[in-house]
């Protein structure tokens, strides 16, 4: 179709090689990297993860370093969620959000030790935003982005998979828990984590040179469990629910909209960035919301992330945020992003090259 010019500015992956040799086939583009998509077999790989095991470059989960004796306390003061219970070895799923409560980066959040944190950001820059912060508050905090890459290993067999490189204690692990460890000289945080509904871990190496070893030693260790390449998987993610920032959201998106309020605590301190704002936002009740919008019709469309207007008796309600053919339901799903006063259940429409497609709002998630 057309080639990607290489550049400084397009950060190679430490797995890079290792995709191109397992026949990567599309890229989309995540934090001025590349993300391996599909491997041309995107029926297969979606079963592989609902019965198997997938193995996935998501390098471009970057990671923001917070470190030194400010750390905790910047930390909290990037996200609306209460740290005060965390502690080293937990991970969490938090909030970031501007001065305004917007919504800015979904990241999880891994306490390492008292002194040092991770954020593994979506796609935005926090590292700048962190800096900017730090400096303003004048923390004692150095804030970096270290030589990490996330490799994950999805599906319900991926416990089987890691277990059978690092031994039983990845079994104990608790969701979003991690401990670090090593294989074969090669250092790692083994997580059990990952963008999916389906189960498994997230492993991080910590020395980008060993990405091409990394993968094949968990290639290999997958084969009895018929693993192969996949990537984060747009019809898993939206059956489960998952948000993806920056196509789910807008530049206006505050966190109540996307069902991100139970990682929301009012009662964080004032200099938490945007505690205020959000302290209002939930007083005056959200003006969007986030539910499901199931197509009727059992072929696939086309329809994907163009932000579709969605009608009600002939007014416009919001958006279809992404759209994708769901071979568990046999329909087209999709999120929207309408107006609080919508309610499940709902008929809706939304129109295509100016043919109406009909649909029915509902509860996410899908399954
Ligand atoms: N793993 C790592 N880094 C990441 C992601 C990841 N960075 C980018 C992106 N993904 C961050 N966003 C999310 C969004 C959802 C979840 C994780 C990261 C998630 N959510 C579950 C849910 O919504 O049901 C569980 C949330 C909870 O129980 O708190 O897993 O995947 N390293």
């Amino acid at each position: 179709m057309f080639g990607i010019s290489p550049s400084a500015r397009l950060r190679p992956s430490s797995y890079f090689a290792a995709t191109l040799a397992e026949g990567v086939q599309s890229f989309t583009t995540y934090n001025n990297m590349l993300l391996p998509t599909d491997y041309g077999h995107p029926e297969e790989e979606y079963w592989r993860l609902i019965n198997g095991v997938s193995q996935w470059d998501v390098a471009v989960q970057r990671q923001v370093q917070l470190q030194g004796p400010d750390a905790g306390a910047l930390a909290q003061m990037l996200t609306p969620r209460d740290l005060s219970g965390c502690v080293a070895g937990q991970g969490k799923y938090v909030a970031l959000c501007d001065h305004e409560g917007t919504l800015i980066n979904d990241p999880l959040l891994l306490k390492l030790d008292e002194n040092r944190y991770w954020l593994s950001i979506a796609d935005s820059n926090i590292w700048f935003w962190a800096r900017a912060v730090a400096a303003e508050r004048g923390l004692k905090v150095e804030v970096s982005e270290p030589d990490v890459s996330p490799m994950a290993v999805q599906g319900p067999k991926g416990e089987e998979v890691v277990a059978s490189i690092f031994g039983g204690w990845v079994r104990d692990l608790k969701y979003f828990w991690f401990r670090q460890s090593e294989i074969e000289g090669i250092p790692v945080i083994v997580a059990r984590s990952g963008w999916s509904k389906q189960g498994g871990f997230e492993i991080y190496l910590m020395d980008g040179t060993q990405g091409m070893r990394l993968w094949n030693l968990v290639k290999e260790a997958g084969q009895p469990w018929d693993i192969g390449p996949g990537g984060p998987n747009f019809a898993e993610r939206v059956e489960s629910g998952l948000l993806s920032f920056g196509g789910d959201t807008d530049a206006r998106t505050n966190p109540f909209e996307v069902r991100l309020g139970k990682y929301i605590d009012l009662g964080v301190a004032a200099k938490v960035i945007g505690i205020e704002a959000l302290r209002r936002i939930h007083a005056g009740g959200p003006k969007r919301q986030q539910l499901g919008l199931v197509l009727d019709g059992d072929q696939p469309t086309t329809l994907g992330f163009n932000w579709n207007e969605i009608h009600c008796d002939g007014h416009s309600i919001g958006h279809l945020t992404n759209c994708v053919w769901s071979w568990r339901l046999r329909r087209n799903i999709g999120f929207a992003l309408v107006a609080g006063t919508c309610r499940a259940g709902e008929r809706v429409e939304i129109t295509r090259e100016g043919q109406i497609i009909s649909g029915e709002l509902v509860e996410l998630p899908f399954l």
